[in-house]
């Protein structure tokens, strides 16, 4: 029996139509809502609990939790993120995690996004990115180091954060986009399923066991998994895409 997974999540704020975006874009909050509805679905098939932290309105990046906390083995990182204006959203879920983790905080001039963090197995790559620098990787490490993690910085040559090119299946294999990253920047821990450029936002999935989640319109994506014997369930979720977000950025398992 695999141990209790929980996946924490947050309503699509009304507010959504504002969220932080490189090229600015009509979103459509009704149909965001909906798509994330769908999303939560196929998460609850997942994982063994969902649970919600409030929506917070005012905060129209509020969904993407992924960004806000970093858990693994019971301790939680709250980040302290790149973008100014998403600090507001520790809000909220900090009271909703801390009955759950250790908690560990992050001060200026630290600045981290969870988006930039993958963890596969005991390994923690992290993007140096826009929203990620070093002061941020070095409280990623001395939170994470200490109960056997070891963490790994890459520089990440364009984009948002890391994991808008690639995500973990299970505890020993990548999907990515390898041709947008520095070359071997896994340094050889895992098994990697290379996906073309023009589905590097294929890359960016949820897995459990052999069952995936992915979005929808990544055909090579999709039959490279298939191929591998995983079953693959696609969401359409353009008006996340539209606002910069995927899968992995609305919710944080643990
Ligand atoms: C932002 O720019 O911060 C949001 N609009 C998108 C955040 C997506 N989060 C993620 O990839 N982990």
């Amino acid at each position: 029996m695999s141990r209790l997974l929980r996946a924490l999540v947050r309503p699509i704020p009304r507010s959504f139509a504002q969220a932080t975006v490189e090229h600015p874009t009509d979103i459509d909050t009704i149909k965001a809502m909906v798509q994330h509805g769908a999303y939560i679905d196929a998460l609850s098939e997942l994982v063994d609990e969902v649970l919600w932290a409030p929506a917070a309105h005012a905060a129209p990046d509020s969904v993407f939790v992924e960004d806000q906390v970093v858990v693994c083995d019971g301790h939680a990182l709250f980040t302290r993120s790149g973008c100014p204006s998403r600090r507001i959203e520790q809000e909220g879920l900090r009271e909703v995690l801390l009955p759950l983790v250790r908690p560990h905080y992050m001060d200026a001039p630290a600045t981290l996004d969870g988006g930039d963090v993958l963890r596969v197995g005991r390994y923690l790559f992290v993007g140096l990115s826009s929203r990620t620098n070093e002061a941020g990787v070095a409280v990623l490490r001395e939170t994470f180091a200490p109960i056997g993690f070891e963490v790994h910085a890459i520089r990440l040559p364009s984009g948002l954060h890391l994991k808008c090119f690639c995500t973990a299946l299970g505890e020993d294999t990548i999907v990515a986009a390898t041709q947008l990253l520095p070359a071997d920047c896994f340094l050889g821990t895992a098994r990697v399923i290379d996906v073309p450029p023009h589905e590097a936002y294929g890359a960016n999935v949820l897995c459990r066991g052999r069952e995936v989640i992915m979005a929808a319109g990544m055909p090579e994506t999709e039959h490279a998994l298939t191929n591998l014997g995983y079953s693959v369930t696609q969401l359409d979720v353009s008006e996340i895409r539209k606002a910069d977000g995927a899968l992995t950025c609305m919710s944080v398992w643990f």
